[in-house]
């Protein structure tokens, strides 16, 4: 190989174009997660695009520089390529066209030059006779078929190859007629993926024109037309005369050069000096990967800032009528009956039974054990248990609807309204966001009810639960536990007490004592218990607990996020994600 690239130079180059790879691979990924949003897909197809050139690029950092001459029918390209490789007509030129019908690559180092030739499509290309050249050996310069003659469009594959291959891009203009509006056109996709010192604008035929004109009037016009039209891509213009610099220009007697300014030399220099240094080739390969990934980023930076406040926009209002949807179910449970909730009670009685100790304690689980035998409540034991709760335990099954608690089907029947009610504004914002148009369907914001269901219910379930303990917590308090088990004990440590002496001082007491004392003992114990009932009544009665659940889900309601995990909010978010970072970066 002909390169003379220090390795290090070479490894610091692959180590940057990896960077820049695995940026763009990122970007690709984060543009496969959102395929709802319709410009997506095309700049996913960009970054591959740009992944597999930028790869090309790395994959011939070895390699010998590799010019290529652009330019329109006629302007002097392969003049230009003869003049550089020493003056000989290894290009065909002249008046008629089209005269360069394929690539035609030259490459002193021959290796590289039949590598590059064998990339370039073999049908197309041919490896010019390079004896006698002047030609560097780490260089290989590529001659393009004209652009604009008959046979336009049957090149313009072979051109995207060539171009694809280059390091360096001279693009050749006739200073006699350069504004050749087309033909730049046409060259701006190209020339806009090549760093600025990757790209020089040759203005060739200098010698027809006045050097006074031509310094002071065509060149800065030429300029600013090419700056406009390459948005800027451009970095150097040099005007030559090619024909000065062939063996034999044969000059028409009639028609010789009008003055000597020309800048042959500067851009031979240039493009040589590139070649025989190794270490500048690379520098261009990796400004030019470089370029690329600037490219592909801006592309996407540019359509994200575009949808970026139009989708801002369709968040906010995707929030508000979730909102909207969560208030109004709430409102919805809180108008129905409340006064359901038989199982409250049963519940509070248990959760207390584990609480309670003492005589009243015995007398309370007892109770408790004949309400739950009594009114068949058995659905109520499983209150406490963490994976049931009020209301699920009422479906056989999951999933198998809320019907038979009305209050959360009113609720549901509400959200979906509301929703549904809210979603032509939010569609219509993601829509003008690009966002698929199939996000308009009614079905969209109804994939995600029932998941709120389930979020609805069980967060119902919880403030039940929350608030059964909160009170059980209340009445189980061991000061009131003390005082109502007192009377009892304090009777209980009485007899006891008169029963030990008594028998001690053999002073035994009669049957009619127990008897009598059994029943002050019971009649005690029936008061507090039926003392604590009372209680139990007045702190923890169904409809308080309702109410109280009711405002606590009031509270909690506005954390719910019924579309979490929806796939276009995901992907909403994805979007306005990677539009901040874009415009941050
Ligand atoms: N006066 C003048 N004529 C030139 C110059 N360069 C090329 N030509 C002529 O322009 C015509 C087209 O040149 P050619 O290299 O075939 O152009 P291509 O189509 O771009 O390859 C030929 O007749 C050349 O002799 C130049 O610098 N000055
Ligand atoms: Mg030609």
């Amino acid at each position: 190989m002909t390169t003379r690239a220090h390795p290090t130079a070479v490894l610091k180059g692959v180590g940057r174009i990896e960077a820049l790879v695995s940026e763009i691979g990122l970007l690709k990924s984060n543009l496969d997660s959102v395929p709802l949003w319709r410009p997506a897909a095309g700049l996913a197809r960009q970054s591959d695009e740009a992944v597999r050139m930028i790869r090309a690029i790395a994959a011939r950092f070895e390699r010998s520089l590799v010019v290529t001459l652009i330019g329109p029918s006629g302007s002097g390209k392969s003049t230009l390529v003869n003049a550089l490789a020493g003056g000989a007509e290894l290009s065909p030129t002249g008046h008629r066209r089209p005269t360069t019908d394929t690539l035609v690559v030259f490459g002193a180092g021959k290796e590289d030059a039949a590598e590059l030739t064998r990339e370039l499509g073999s049908d197309s290309v041919i490896v010019a006779a390079t004896a006698g050249t002047r030609l560097p050996d780490g260089l290989c310069l590529i001659d393009t078929p004209d652009t604009d003659s008959m046979a336009f469009r049957r090149h313009i594959p072979a051109l995207e190859r060539a171009i694809a291959h280059s390091d360096l891009l001279l693009c050749v203009f006739d200073a006699e007629n350069p504004k050749r509006r087309d033909h730049a056109d046409f060259l701006t996709p190209f020339v806009v993926r090549f760093d600025g010192e990757s790209l020089v604008a040759v203005l060739n035929k200098c010698d027809r024109l006045e050097e006074a004109e031509l310094k002071t009037k065509i060149l800065p016009d030429f300029l600013d037309y090419i700056q406009k039209g390459w948005r800027g891509a451009v970095d150097r213009t040099l005007c030559i005369c090619a024909r000065r610099h062939l063996q034999e220009p044969a000059w028409d007697p009639s028609a010789g050069p009008r003055h000597d300014f020309d800048q042959f030399e500067d851009l031979r220099g240039l493009v040589f000096g590139l070649a025989d240094r190794g270490s500048l080739v690379i520098d261009r390969r990796v400004d030019n990967a470089r370029q690329l990934h600037a490219l592909v980023l801006g592309e996407a930076g540019s359509e994200l800032a575009q949808d970026r406040q139009t989708l801002e926009a369709a968040r906010q209002a995707l929030a508000r009528i979730q909102t909207d949807a969560m208030a109004s179910a709430a409102s919805a449970l809180r108008d129905q009956d409340s006064r359901r909730g038989g199982g409250l009670g049963a519940a509070v009685y248990h959760k207390l039974c584990m609480r309670w100790v003492g005589p009243v304690g015995w007398v309370l689980a007892v109770w408790t054990r004949l309400m739950a035998v009594g009114g068949g409540i058995a659905a109520m034991l499983r209150l406490g248990r963490p994976s049931g709760g009020f209301f699920s335990n009422r479906r056989p099954g999951k999933g198998s609807t809320l019907a038979d608690a009305g209050g959360l089907e009113a609720a549901l029947r509400r959200y979906r309204l509301e929703l549904v009610g809210g979603w032509p504004e939010v569609a219509e914002l993601l829509v003008r966001g690009r966002f698929d148009s199939a996000v308009r369907s009614i079905d969209t914001p109804m994939t995600s009810t029932g998941r709120f269901e389930e979020q609805l219910s069980s967060l119902w379930d919880r403030a039940i639960e929350r608030e059964v303990d909160v009170l059980a917590r209340r009445l189980g308090g061991g000061w009131l536990q003390i005082l109502m088990n007192a009377p009892v004990l304090g009777i209980l440590g009485y007899v006891g007490w008169v029963t030990v002496k008594t028998f001690f001082s053999a002073d035994y007491l009669t049957g009619d004592y127990f008897l009598h004392a059994f029943w002050v003992i019971a009649i005690a114990l029936l008061l507090s218990f039926f003392a604590l009932q009372v209680l139990i009544r007045l702190t923890a009665s169904p409809e308080r607990i309702m109410t109280r659940a009711l405002d606590r889900l009031q509270k909690e309601i506005g954390e719910l996020d019924g579309l979490a995990g929806h796939p276009l909010r995901t992907q909403l978010d994805a979007v306005l994600r990677m539009a901040e970072a874009a415009a941050g970066g």
